[in-house]
């Protein structure tokens, strides 16, 4: 079987998505959608595929009963992700959505009563630090020492500080929450946000997190970093293990030994991407969704919700309101990524 996929966003995630599925055996880039022609129709030539303004012309109720894919993925920006993912479960196509799962908490809460509706998962949601090698080899020794008791997560970007907290929170440190409740196995269940100033506007965003079975997890953020970085430590009852540091050159020049950081954010997870993708297209032969869902989406935008508050209150601790998980969802894989 091919699996034709269309992409709706070829922005520079979406472009990369689309790249990958042209060189996946088993799949073929059907069409791309994207307002901004200039981008859409150069990148539709390059991949030789049809370009769109609109996704909605494909899966949305004026494309009519016929739909010419089998997948979608959804990378246009995340303030329309409710949109279209919404317009997939309805035509019941299995998606691969960009985090987060949408801005608003209540969309995202809409989007699993719409999965559920279904009786099965359709979403696979964009976490995809669970293909990354470096986070899966911190998540197989955890089978070696245990529950752990304290995580540690820091991410550092390269930007200016311009973005607001609650930007910040659910555009870059969503990821950090998807860790930790992945390798926890744990819910969030309170959090207390600190703010240091920097920058435009923020410079770091630290957020205490208390899971369900009393561990802490530790968020630390920094937009302005030298460089981007990304990196996880778990402390558990028999041991510590920490994330590899990204392989990289040692330049010995003038007396010293250093080693490139980089500064954007794709480049380190380019094969995470790829990965990512694999995992999603197998997943579509076999017809079972995979990998992070809708419900991971929405809890992390929970927790998102109440770092926000917290930020708001000066760092006062609040509950994050989460319901129990529709079982849909509990299958022993969820978030996971299979080996
Ligand atoms: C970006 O959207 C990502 O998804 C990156 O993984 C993250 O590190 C970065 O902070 C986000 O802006």
């Amino acid at each position: 079987m091919t699996v034709q996929v269309g992409v709706i966003g070829v922005g520079g995630m979406g472009a990369c998505h689309a790249r990958h599925i042209t060189e996946l055996a088993g799949a073929e880039l059907g069409w791309i959608a994207d307002p901004d022609e200039a981008t859409g129709a150069a990148l539709g030539a390059d991949f030789d595929c049809e370009w769109i303004a609109d996704g909605m012309d494909k899966i949305g109720p004026k494309a009519g009963g016929a739909v010419d894919c089998d997948a979608v993925v959804i990378a246009c920006p995340d303030r329309f992700h409710h949109r279209y993912v919404m317009a997939a479960l309805e035509r019941g196509l299995p998606i691969l959505a960009e985090k987060p799962l949408t801005v608003e908490l209540q969309d995202a809460r809409e989007i699993v009563e719409a999965e559920v509706a279904h009786g099965r998962r359709f979403v696979q949601l964009g976490f995809m630090r669970v293909y990354d090698d470096r986070h899966v080899q911190v998540a197989a020794a955890l089978s070696r020492i245990g529950r752990p008791l304290h995580i540690r997560a820091v991410h550092r970007n390269t930007n200016d500080g311009s973005r607001t907290v609650g930007q910040m929170l659910v555009e870059s440190i969503i990821h950090d929450i998807h860790t930790v409740r992945w390798l926890s196995g744990q819910e969030i269940v309170s959090v207390a946000t600190s703010v240091v100033p920097g920058g435009a506007g923020t410079r770091m965003i630290l957020v205490t997190c208390r899971l369900a079975d009393g561990a802490i997890a530790v968020l630390e953020f920094d937009d302005i970093a030298t460089g981007y970085e990304v990196s996880v430590e778990v402390t558990a009852e028999r041991g510590n293990v920490i994330a590899a540091e990204p392989l990289r050159a040692a330049v010995r020049t003038d007396g010293m030994v250093t080693g490139e950081i980089g500064d954007d954010w794709f480049t380190p997870f380019l094969d995470t991407y790829r990965v990512e993708m694999r995992d999603f297209v197998s997943s579509v032969e076999a017809g079972a969704s995979c990998g992070p869902s809708a419900w991971d989406g929405y809890a992390a935008q929970a927790v998102v919700e109440a770092a926000t508050a917290s930020a708001v209150a000066d760092g006062a601790p609040k509950a994050v309101e989460l319901s129990a998980t529709p079982s849909l969802y509990i299958s022993g894989n969820e978030g996971r990524a299979r080996s």
